[in-house]
């Protein structure tokens, strides 16, 4: 533990030893940097710029050590706000390689990750968490991990009520992420920033929480991978990534090519039967035109109505007239 020279929330020098090492990630817009600011005691923002509107403000890692006082004990806290996932002027590389970063401001070790989330868990902090555990981190960084939902409304964080909501959130987010079963704490706070006296008490009962459990949830150190190794993580995704790419693309000219030929076979069949159909026609009125052509049958057979009644006459026998004689 530090004797910090310095009073609370106030910045102690860069190379203080630090007690207690937090990284503040997630989702830009989130509202990690009011974390850092509220963790630092600073509820005015005036420690780690937080945005105002749809664009990410924070560009890079920022990292700055203050002091907290708890228990009667002072204790160094180094706190390191990050560039926010799903940041819509950077590509997911470039967000990546700026978290690398975090291999070398985090040498030393972190003792949690705070991932910071806004209302209802989306799909977007579901990749953000992915891309946390998987290419900055490793996935045992789970266990050093706690989830908080920020802009938690007032009447779920009243005493009698915020344990049953934080647990129904903690269900919330299992179902939509299992991986998070490996996360075992979650928090729900709120930090509005309109600078209001009951916007101000907010940010001060979650700095009272943030405090209790970044002091009080003390493990070991997780040491994160070296900024050389994140990077040819980074490197071997962004490869097998274009590798897949190139097969979708090749997949997608063959289909297209496929597709053209059966549609070229397709027209030569519709011409051929259309050719056929018109053949056919021309030798049917042929055969109609030679039908009417055709001589009437020599004896032409007359309808039965029409036919006149023979007669049998009687033949007449030739009468042998005997010569008298005189
Ligand atoms: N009402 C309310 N406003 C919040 C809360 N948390 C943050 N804000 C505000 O939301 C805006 C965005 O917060 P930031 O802390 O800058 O968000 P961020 O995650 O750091 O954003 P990027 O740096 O862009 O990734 C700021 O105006 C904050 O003051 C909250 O719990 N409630
Ligand atoms: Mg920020």
């Amino acid at each position: 533990m530090a004797t910090a020279a310095c009073e609370d929330g106030k910045e102690c020098r860069p190379d203080a030893k630090a007690d207690r090492v937090i990284v503040v990630a997630g989702k830009t817009g989130n509202g990690k940097s009011a974390m850092c600011n509220v963790a630092a005691g600073r509820y005015d923002g005036s420690l780690f710029p937080e945005s105002n509107g749809p664009a990410s403000h924070t560009q890079g890692i920022t990292s700055h050590s203050v002091k907290v006082a708890y228990g009667g004990q002072d204790y160094v806290l180094k706190i390191v706000d990050t560039i926010g996932f799903a940041d819509n002027r950077f590509s997911n590389e470039q967000v990546l390689r700026l978290q690398a970063e975090l291999g070398n401001v985090c040498s030393e070790g972190i003792h949690q990750v705070l991932f910071v989330t806004k209302g209802r868990f989306t799909s977007e902090d579901k990749d953000s968490l992915n891309s946390l555990m998987d290419v900055v981190f490793q996935p045992d960084v789970a266990k050093f991990c706690t989830v908080i939902r920020t802009w938690t409304p007032a009447s779920e964080l009243a005493d009698g009520s915020v344990t049953a909501k934080t647990d129904a959130y903690k269900q919330e987010v299992i179902r939509a992420h299992f991986r998070v079963n490996e996360i075992s704490t979650f928090l729900m706070v709120s930090n509005p920033d309109d600078g209001s006296p009951a916007s101000i008490q907010m940010r001060q009962r979650s700095r009272q929480k943030l405090t209790e459990h970044i002091i009080l949830h003390y493990r070991s150190r997780y040491t994160p991978p070296t900024f050389a190794t994140i990077t040819a993580r980074i490197d071997q995704r962004i490869s097998s990534a274009k590798a897949k790419q190139d097969v979708a693309k090749k997949l997608t000219e063959q289909l297209k090519t496929k597709s053209e030929i059966d549609e070229r076979q397709r027209r030569d069949a519709e011409a051929r039967n259309k050719e056929l159909a018109e053949k056919n026609a021309a030798v049917a009125k042929k055969v109609e035109a030679a039908k009417a052509q055709q001589k009437p049958p020599s004896r032409p057979v007359l309808a039965a109505a029409s036919m006149p009644i023979v007669k049998k006459v009687p033949v007449v026998k030739k009468l042998k007239i005997k010569k008298l004689k005189f």
